[in-house]
């Protein structure tokens, strides 16, 4: 790889954006090489010297060379570091696992690393009997792993109001997607004798300042919820909930409730402040949507996107992220020319419940201006909106639930920036 285009890359992308450069943008330099490239002729150090010995590094990190691949906070988002978002790089993203380090992370009030030994889950409410586990306790019982994305409900919130993010780590970052291990949460409420008769809602709680509590109905409770330990292989990370959290397959991520304290059984919604005050949706004629559940069908193209730059003409891969709430993403369209032609887009397995879906798609750039956009269905029918339809039910005062198709217009200099189409 030419060094000097190599850092000439890295260093206008930082200077844009701050954000990190997805590796696969050396088009310009892989083509440039050839058989007096001294990449491939000359002996290099880590061929002609001893490499580091194992476990320099107890605990494995990425290569040097993607460090700029980060979560990164937006400036001037929240005030309050502790109550804020960290976005996750989809653009430098394969496949469809977020890696542990690199999950979005949203705090009411900031994380702990709380001490397993000390942290207990309680089940009480409408129930015969109320129970307090251990996490001892609670991993002795039979588990199970799924696969699941995690976004929250304000994810994409800026477009409402048309401000262009620039890239799709601020637009679609609150986003990720890990196998979660865990007891399913019906398991736990069979043990405590909960009321099913009577009772119709849960309320999770969490163990941090904020006092997060949130409602979920039974239906739901019994369905698919976990009360889970690990993600991706290994116990979760303190920013993600350690050592429990509540998942909640398809709905906003605000219910999938960190450092799970209490689930209470009752009869009624609980109408608390994060359900109450936050994660409403302001409606055009002034009232407030509430107990939004289902994340719907959405999809994004994470490359090309926002912030990148083509170097030349000729082929690229479009590849992108589609997701929905209701069950399976059935099939992906991507369009180049702003949303007059759709091609229908390769879905890549596995394709699983209320999981991301990785697409990708051929397409060869003659140098003219485009507009990049990608429109999933899902496996209920739903075809995720227009911006301007979407914007005609929900208004533009909304924070949450924008699921409406992103566009990226890719200029003839070959830069990337978001745009709004349709
Ligand atoms: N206890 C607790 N749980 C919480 C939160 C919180 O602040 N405290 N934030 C919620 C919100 S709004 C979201 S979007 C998700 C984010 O999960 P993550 O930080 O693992 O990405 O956690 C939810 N669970
Ligand atoms: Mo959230």
């Amino acid at each position: 790889m030419n060094e000097e285009r190599r850092g000439f890359l890295r260093k206008s992308f930082l200077g844009a954006l701050g954000a990190g450069l997805a590796t696969g943008m050396g088009a310009k330099a892989m083509a440039q090489a050839g058989p007096d490239d001294p990449a491939i002729i000359e002996k290099q150090i880590w061929q002609t010297t001893l490499g580091q010995p194992v476990a320099v590094k107890p605990y494995g990190e990425p290569s040097i060379y993607e460090k700029y691949l980060q979560r990164r906070q937006s400036p001037g988002l929240t005030a309050v570091d502790a109550a804020s978002v960290s976005f996750a790089p989809l653009q430098g993203f394969f496949g469809i696992i977020t890696p542990n380090g690199l999950h979005f992370e949203r705090h009411h009030q900031g994380w702990y690393d709380i001490d397993p030994n000390k942290h207990r889950l309680m089940i009480n409410g409408m129930v015969k009997k109320e129970l307090v586990f251990t996490m001892d306790d609670l991993m002795r019982l039979p588990s199970t792993s799924k696969f699941h994305f995690i976004e929250c409900g304000a994810n994409t919130g800026m477009e409402w109001g048309n401000v262009a993010v620039p890239t799709v780590q601020y637009t679609h970052g609150m986003l990720s997607c890990c196998e979660f291990t865990g007891v399913p949460l019906s398991l736990l409420l069979e043990m405590a004798g909960a009321d099913l008769k009577k009772g119709k809602y849960v309320l999770a709680e969490g163990n941090d300042g904020s006092g997060m509590t949130r409602t979920i109905p039974m239906e739901i409770a019994l369905d698919d919820v976990m009360v889970a330990w690990a993600m991706n292989g290994e116990m979760l990370r303190p920013e993600n909930g350690y050592p429990l959290r509540l998942v909640v397959p398809g709905v906003q991520g605000v219910s999938w409730v960190k450092w799970l304290r209490r689930i209470e059984v009752g009869d009624k919604p609980y109408g608390t402040k994060d359900e109450a005050v936050h994660y409403i949706d302001l409606m055009p004629d002034g009232t407030h949507r509430q107990y939004t559940t289902v994340q719907e069908v959405k999809s994004v193209i994470t490359t090309p996107s926002g912030g990148q730059q083509l170097l030349t003409t000729g082929f690229y891969n479009i590849s992108g992220l589609a997701w929905s709430g209701r069950g399976k993403i059935q099939r992906v369209d991507v369009s180049v020319d702003g949303g007059r032609n759709w091609s229908q887009a390769r879905l890549e397995s596995p394709i699983m419940d209320k999981c991301l879906t990785r697409f990708n798609i051929d397409w060869v750039w003659d140098g003219k201006p485009a507009i990049l956009q990608s429109r999933a269905v899902d496996s209920t029918g739903h075809i995720q909106p227009m911006i301007n339809a979407l914007r005609e039910v929900r208004g533009t005062r909304s924070i949450y639930h924008n699921n409406a198709i992103q566009s990226w217009k890719v200029d003839t200099n070959g830069e990337v920036s978001n745009v709004q189409v349709g």
